[in-house]
């Protein structure tokens, strides 16, 4: 049976458009997507908005739309940014469809019947900028007397009528979990604050609002509406068909994978769990963090104007320096800053010097020395066995850093070969053996070849339109372009198609 493999991105709220940030959670998710794929999986991926909520609320009153209005023109905008940068998602969904709304009451009257839900009153501070509801140990009081949440976001005293769900409850389930699964939270450093927090004693959770109504109306009592992280977290089962458990999709629950951003963790990897496990529903397997962006050393905001619009810098710099730039520059997992110097550095020496030039070295003598056709397997010598030992290695070693989301380490893996490739190139220099020796040259130029295609199918999920145009320089034909089509060998004499520049450099305008 194939194996299969679900991951998810956050929903993003659609209160503002869509930024950097986001675009690197649903990039690297689709690289993830994508390889898991090429490996022969059957993959579920998900993306969508969320839009329920006082936030989305306010901002469409701000904006002078209804909310749904509102909503439809923000997350038709997060569409259209995933689809611009490839994204290859199964399913889109949005909190506001019919489907999530009956997803949402299911599982509510699950959690209920259960007795896990009861009636009372809320009285506490609320952060509105993070949706969060926080204790006062956890403020920090300000000299003017007011209190901030750790965010930076300011919180209100908020009393009113509320359910709860039995957090309480969960506590030692929640700790026997993440003991029982040391990967169920990712990174480390994550995985322990989670704990600690959890250990630190946990309160039952106000799960539903009556100051505004932008949300999922309670079932039985619509004078109160979801807590929008009681709605937001069940898009990852209404997408694959909850309650309709006996749905074809529902195969693909429980998730593999939620990938999200560090200061959500603790809505996946505590409350997610406690809800699932009180329906009596699996749960996923992993929850993991990548971090933070910042712009040249500060905080993306609205008030600096730095705010990063990937689509921009997609139409300046193309989608795949885009998206290679993001996922090679930070180790996945931390922190990291963008600036538009470090984008074109990397663009240049990385794309377009190590492997652009690689390709086009390689396929540009195969050209004008080999009629344009794919040399046959020749003899090998103990520099060419060498160079395809690595290229066989890397498929290998690239599932196992992919499989712990080390994004970054699969592509240095991918790198080493690529460098190995250039000293390969330079040292047989094939271009000198035209004259001397023809056979050999053939035989350098073929291993080349088949060097660059390991590389060129393996870095399919980080730039899928320049890796398909390689692809088809080294005419590898679209149908076996799967890490398991690259035990056979590519056939020789292969008429190639003209080689074309792949990576142009980038060079900035004079000021
Ligand atoms: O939290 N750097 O939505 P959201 C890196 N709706 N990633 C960033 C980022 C940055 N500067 N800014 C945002 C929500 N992100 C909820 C989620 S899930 C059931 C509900 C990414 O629009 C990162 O993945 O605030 C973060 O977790 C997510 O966008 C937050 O998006």
């Amino acid at each position: 049976m194939t194996e299969r493999y679900t991951i998810t991105t956050p929903i993003y709220y659609v209160n503002g458009s869509p930024h950097i940030g986001h675009a690197y959670t649903s990039i690297a998710a689709d690289v993830m997507a994508r390889w898991n794929r090429l490996d022969g999986r059957d993959v579920f991926f998900l993306t969508g908005t969320d839009e329920h909520g006082q936030k989305v609320e306010q901002a469409a009153i701000a904006a002078g739309l209804p909310p749904q209005e509102f909503a439809d023109r923000v997350s038709a905008d997060f569409r259209a940014m995933a689809d611009a940068l490839h994204i290859s998602y199964d399913d889109f969904i949005r909190t506001t469809e019919p489907r999530h709304l009956e997803a949402c009451a299911a599982l509510w009257r699950r959690m209920q019947e259960a007795g896990q839900i009861y009636l009372g009153a809320y009285e506490g501070w609320y952060a509105l900028r993070d949706e969060s509801f926080y204790g006062e140990d956890e403020l920090t009081l300000h000299p003017d007397g007011s209190r901030t949440a750790p965010s930076g976001a300011p919180v209100e005293w908020v009393r009113e009528p509320s359910y709860f769900f039995r957090l309480s409850e969960w506590q030692d389930r929640l700790l026997a979990l993440y003991e029982a699964n040391p990967d169920f939270i990712g990174p480390p450093a994550r995985r322990n604050e989670v704990i600690s927090f959890v250990r630190q004693g946990l309160k039952d959770l106000s799960i539903s609002r009556t100051s505004f109504s932008w949300g999922v109306p309670v079932p039985g009592d619509p004078a109160h509406v979801m807590y929008v992280w009681c709605d937001a977290l069940v898009n990852y089962i209404t997408a694959l068909g909850y309650p309709d458990t006996g749905n074809p999709l529902w195969r693909h629950w429980p998730a593999d994978l939620h990938l999200v951003g560090k200061e959500i963790v603790r809505f996946h990897a505590v409350f997610w769990p406690a809800f699932l496990m009180a329906a009596g529903i699996e749960l996923p397997k992993r929850v993991y963090s990548h971090g933070w962006w910042t712009i040249d050393g500060e905080k993306m905001s609205k008030s600096i104007g730095n705010v990063v619009e990937p689509r921009a810098l997609a139409a300046e710099f193309g989608v795949d320096p885009v998206r290679y730039f993001l996922l090679r520059e930070v180790p996945f997992g931390g922190d990291g800053d963008f600036s538009r110097r470090a984008l074109i550095g990397r663009m240049n020496i990385e794309l377009a010097n190590d492997l652009g030039n690689l390709a086009q070295r390689t396929l540009s003598l195969v050209a004008r020395n080999c009629e344009g056709r794919l040399p046959e397997p020749q003899p090998r010598q103990e520099s060419d066995t060498t160079l395809l030992a690595q290229a066989d290695a890397l498929p290998g070693l690239m599932r196992e850093q992919i499989a712990r989301q080390a994004l970054h380490e699969a592509l240095e893996e991918a790198w080493r070969v690529v460098r190995a490739g250039n000293g390969y190139i330079d040292r047989q220099a094939p271009w000198a053996l035209k004259r001397t020796d023809p056979e050999r040259m053939r035989a350098v130029l073929r291993v080349l070849v088949d060097t660059m295609r390991v590389i060129a199918t393996v870095l399919q999920p980080f730039m899928p339109t320049s890796m398909a145009s390689m692809l088809n320089q080294l005419g590898v034909p679209a149908g076996l372009r799967q890490l398991g089509d690259l035990s056979a060998p590519l056939p020789g004499n292969t008429v190639l198609p003209p080689p074309a520049g792949i990576f142009p450099r980038h060079v900035e305008p004079a000021a």
